[in-house]
């Protein structure tokens, strides 16, 4: 397997973020993904390599899957935010008001002029700061996620793009949940271009996959599928109920298998077992799965029990799909046991594919 690493990574580096009233430290820290790179270097896949492409071509591939509107508004925010006041070269960027409700209650057509009103246009969170590298980070990590699906189309069994910050939040328009690009989006997406006819999401993060199911809500051609912490009591809390099943020509296309906080290996592969019976079914001939590894038990923020030694297991589920598999990077916030849990996944893969 070989895997995509971002080398612009720790550019993305927030200090707090907000929660419940108060600023806590930062989760999702640059650190996560060099004990990743260290597991991997102990237990070598396969090559390791910055993914090198063209920037035309990493900027079309963003472009299928965000808007405009939001990529400009991403690629000058640090500048705009520090031209606001020259102060805040020293802080992080995280939003205070936002356009919630019907477009009667607040408009969302009209681009502000202010930047910290833009920033609420765009988030649905004031946990995810964006910082001064924060663009380019992201960029990178599209395009490690471009670079796994062409080497999955060019004939690779599996690919891993390994970057940070993460993606599966983040939609067409908007940032969220530590997330900027949406990596399996891009990727989901580079495969169909590249002549997949049908490709399937299996997000296994402990979060719902909001960004990417609300990308593919209205699409048959791609099959989203996630298994999260029931939204009813986790984040993102506004999306990821069972009855959530596609709509328009999507309708059937998206697969929701919420299990409650406290849930164990035992439910959790039960819902594996669920969602790759549905992935068959969906006639992918792609897959793409968005491997967050907040579902360990010893995760500060989740509330799943799964163990280190049950990951090997999973990944060797995973490649019982028999499908060309993209693996994308996301959550995992227990740091020193992330490198870990990611390669038993990866390693169990290789090893059963
Ligand atoms: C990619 C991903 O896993 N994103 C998750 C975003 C979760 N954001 C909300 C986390 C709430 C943090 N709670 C802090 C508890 C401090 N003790
Ligand atoms: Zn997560």
């Amino acid at each position: 397997m070989k895997t995509f690493h971002n080398p612009q990574h720790a550019g993305h580096a927030g200090q707090q973020e907000m929660f419940r009233g108060r600023m806590v430290p930062c989760h999702e820290v640059p650190a996560r993904l060099g004990f990743v790179l260290d597991e991997l270097r102990r237990r070598p896949l396969g090559t390791v390599e910055a993914a090198a492409l063209p920037e035309a071509a990493l900027d079309a591939a963003i472009h299928r899957v965000h808007d405009a509107r939001y990529l400009a508004f991403l690629a000058s925010a640090w500048d705009d935010w520090v031209a606001m006041d020259p102060a805040n070269a020293q802080r992080d960027a995280l939003p205070s008001v936002w356009p919630i409700g019907n477009r009667h209650a607040f408009r969302t057509d009209v681009l502000p002029a202010n930047f910290a009103a833009r920033l609420g246009l765009f988030s649905f969170d004031s946990g995810s700061p964006l910082t001064a590298g924060t663009w380019a980070a992201a960029r990178g990590g599209a395009a490690c996620a471009l670079a796994a699906a062409q080497a999955v189309a060019a004939g690779e069994r599996s690919a891993f793009a390994l970057t940070r910050p993460p993606g599966h939040h983040a939609g067409a328009d908007f940032l969220g949940g530590y997330c900027f690009l949406n990596s399996a989006a891009i990727a989901a997406q580079a495969l169909r271009d590249a002549g997949h006819g049908q490709v399937a999401v299996l997000d296994v993060d402990y979060h719902h996959g909001n960004g990417t199911q609300a990308i593919f809500y209205e699409r048959a051609d791609v099959f989203t599928v996630s298994i999260h912490g029931d939204p009813s009591t986790e984040y993102p809390f506004f999306l990821g109920h069972a009855d959530e099943r596609g709509a328009g020509a999507g309708e059937g296309h998206n697969l929701n298998l919420p299990l409650p906080r406290g849930t164990g290996v035992l439910a959790w592969r039960a819902a594996l077992d669920q969602g790759l019976q549905a992935v068959r079914d969906s006639g992918a001939t792609a897959l793409v799965v968005p491997l967050g590894l907040d579902t360990f038990e010893g995760d500060p923020i989740s509330g799943f029990t799964l163990k280190s030694g049950d990951y090997a297991a999973i990944g060797a589920a995973l490649a019982s799909a028999g499908l060309p598999t993209v693996f994308t990077f996301e959550g995992g916030y227990a740091v020193d046991a992330v490198g870990v849990n990611a390669v038993n996944l990866l390693e169990g893969f290789q090893r059963a594919a």
